[in-house]
């Protein structure tokens, strides 16, 4: 059988693990991430044709280098390159999960999201625009329910059609304040002066350095065009200073939260908590 590399992401209590377990049933193995003392869970579901491998990683709500689960989270995507990362979404909690979701674009993996306890959603009145989320994300949307083990074969449709090319959609980039963005592109184009670095994202490497990220600093400062990327921060924290009285890191941070807001807005109601009798 041919092997598709799946990885689940997803903040804690979004029903990652539930997810996990409804779809590799008991066809799992337990160890640790390289280097770290946290469990590594992998399985497979052979569907379709094929054999989908699929890896648990550590519930976050972000993927910043300041804790051990985001660290491994996010040099797993990095190093791995699992086909396709399922950012499971705890649909009555969707703006906070949203966050976690904005990152995973910014690091252009190959995305699906599993918008998950969507009998929850439903049962709680909650109207989401999944077309319309689609597009503003850029990545399929497939609600389901790990607990009623429901959506579940969309979801393994989705990922073996995203495999195959068959179901293109166009991704979306979070646009940053134009200064940002201006810079973000500079600095990508100052990392791309290095071969050696070719194996990353540039992109997500500059949005990193301007948050102020240590291990992508630390991996970057080795190399000569570190100068001049350091000049080009220097120039992105004043004009951010000047403009918004606000480093880049807060000012990524902010747009970041506009968008999701603004996302809520867009693609989210509350409908009445019972439906009205006619009579
Ligand atoms: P994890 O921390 O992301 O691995 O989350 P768990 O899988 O442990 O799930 C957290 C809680 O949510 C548990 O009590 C699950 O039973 C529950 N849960 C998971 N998926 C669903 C779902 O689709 N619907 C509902 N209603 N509850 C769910
Ligand atoms: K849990």
């Amino acid at each position: 059988l041919k092997e598709v590399k799946v990885a689940l992401a997803g903040n804690p209590n979004s029903g990652k693990s539930s997810l996990f377990n409804a779809l590799t049933g008991s066809h799992q193995k337990v160890g640790n991430f390289s280097g770290v003392t946290i469990e590594k869970y992998e399985g497979y579901v052979d569907y379709g044709g094929y054999r989908i491998r699929v890896v648990d990683l550590p519930g976050t709500y972000s993927l910043t280098a300041y804790s051990p689960e985001e660290l491994v989270t996010r040099n797993y995507l990095i190093e791995d390159v699992p086909d396709i990362v399922i950012d499971v979404v705890e649909g009555p909690n969707l703006e906070r999960n949203l966050l976690l979701t904005t990152q995973l674009m910014e690091m252009e993996v190959e995305l699906l999201v599993a918008l998950n306890m969507f009998d929850e959603v439903e049962a709680q009145g909650i109207d989401i625009d999944v077309k319309q989320l689609q597009r503003l994300l850029g990545c399929h949307i497939v609600p389901t329910s790990a607990k009623k083990k429901q959506g579940l074969d969309s979801l393994l449709d989705h990922v073996i059609r995203i495999y195959e090319g068959n179901i293109e959609i166009r991704k979306n980039k979070l646009a940053f304040r134009p200064e940002v963005d201006s810079a973000i592109e500079e600095i990508t184009q100052l990392l791309a002066h290095e071969p050696e670095l070719g194996k990353y994202n540039l992109r997500w490497l500059a949005i990193k350095l301007l948050e102020n990220d240590k291990e992508v600093y630390n991996l970057v400062r080795q190399y000569p065009v570190w100068v001049k990327i350091e000049r080009a921060l220097q120039h992105a924290i004043q004009e951010t200073e000047a403009v918004y009285k606000s480093d880049p890191e807060i000012s990524i941070t902010e747009d970041r939260y506009a968008f999701i807001r603004g996302a809520m807005q867009e693609c989210v109601k509350q409908r009445r908590e019972k439906k009205q009798s006619l009579t």
